[in-house]
């Protein structure tokens, strides 16, 4: 059955690459201050989402590796998103969560 197969390809994709939706978005979701999945492996162009789907804490995304300031925080119900335009490796935190919680992740962005 046609479906049942491309469920399954979905399935697969999306243990691959964090949560695959339809737009080539990659759904990272900031809980617990822990970012889940930790580390994801997307395609160049791939838009990441980062969703805070805490109670009532805050959080930020800042990849230090690239020299930018620090994201906005975002508060449940808000996301962040970033386009990966080149292959790499991502390394990222939340800045105020990164000590006491060593809340960070990986983006690996391949071609
Ligand atoms: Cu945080």
């Amino acid at each position: 059955m046609p479906y049942r197969r491309s469920a399954l390809v979905l399935m697969a994709l999306t243990m691959l690459a964090g949560t695959a939706l339809a737009d080539d978005t990659v759904v990272i979701v900031a809980k617990g201050f822990r970012f889940d999945p930790v580390e994801v492996t997307v395609k160049v162009g791939t838009r990441v989402r980062w969703e805070n789907r805490e109670k009532v804490q805050f959080h930020n995304v800042l990849f230090p590796d690239l020299g930018e300031a620090p994201g906005d925080y975002f508060f449940p119900g808000e996301s962040r998103e970033r386009t990966f335009d080149r292959p790499g490796t991502y390394p990222y935190i939340c800045e105020p969560h990164d000590q006491s919680h060593q809340m960070r992740g990986v983006v690996h962005v391949v071609e």
